[in-house]
């Protein structure tokens, strides 16, 4: 794994964390068996559609809430949860919930934003698996405009970790282009800590 040490966070990337020919598969798979949505949330006071589908899997019981959206974890695809078990035992880190996104095309995107919600604890480590077509991958400091802006090309089959204050410090962004481009799935494994329980 390459670590990139960054001013307040921290990224390490394995370009070939699954092989090409299998992470088609795996693509290819996932693309037809998982339940894709298309959630809206508000923005400005607007209801507006993700410009992406995606899906929300986990431990019973569990679910996440971002931009006034509430996901109920499904159970795990035993494919993702095969993954999973492959990813904690890298990473030496557990994970209980995974955020699927599908971006159909270059037109369907990630805006800014860093994954810092209360749930996710303080300096989460996300691990951040893509399969199908390499889609540019952007971080940008919060607060310090002099910090160099950082890009990668997330390929197929490549897994990215993000930790140590990095989510706290830095957004991320996955732009749109006019460029024709394939469908990408991208799978981020997370810790959660709020339950139905908890929330009672
Ligand atoms: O698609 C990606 O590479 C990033 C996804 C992401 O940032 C997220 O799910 O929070
Ligand atoms: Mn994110």
């Amino acid at each position: 794994m390459s670590k990139t040490r960054l001013p307040q966070g921290e990224l390490h990337f394995e370009s070939a964390f699954i092989a090409p020919d299998a992470a088609q598969r795996l693509y290819q798979s996932l693309l037809k068996e998982l339940h894709w949505q298309q959630p809206e949330i508000r923005m400005f006071g607007r209801a507006v559609s993700i410009p992406r589908l995606q899906c929300f899997q986990g431990e019973p019981g569990i679910h996440y809430r971002y931009s006034g959206l509430s996901l109920q974890a499904e159970p795990w695809h035993p494919l993702i949860a095969a993954i999973k078990g492959r990813i904690e035992t890298l990473s030496q880190q557990p994970f209980n919930t995974v955020l699927i996104n599908y971006y159909r095309n270059g037109q369907d995107s990630m805006g800014w934003h860093s994954d810092d919600e209360p749930e996710l604890g303080r300096n989460p480590v996300i691990a951040s698996l893509s399969l199908g077509q390499p889609r540019r991958f952007l971080l940008r400091h919060r607060y310090d405009k002099n910090i160099a802006r950082q890009e990668h090309l997330l390929n197929s089959g490549s897994l990215l970790i993000m930790s140590g204050q990095l989510q706290h410090y830095w957004h991320h962004s996955v732009p749109k282009t006019s460029r024709q481009l394939e469908g990408r799935i991208n799978l981020t494994f997370r810790q959660t800590f709020t339950t139905d329980t908890q929330m009672e």
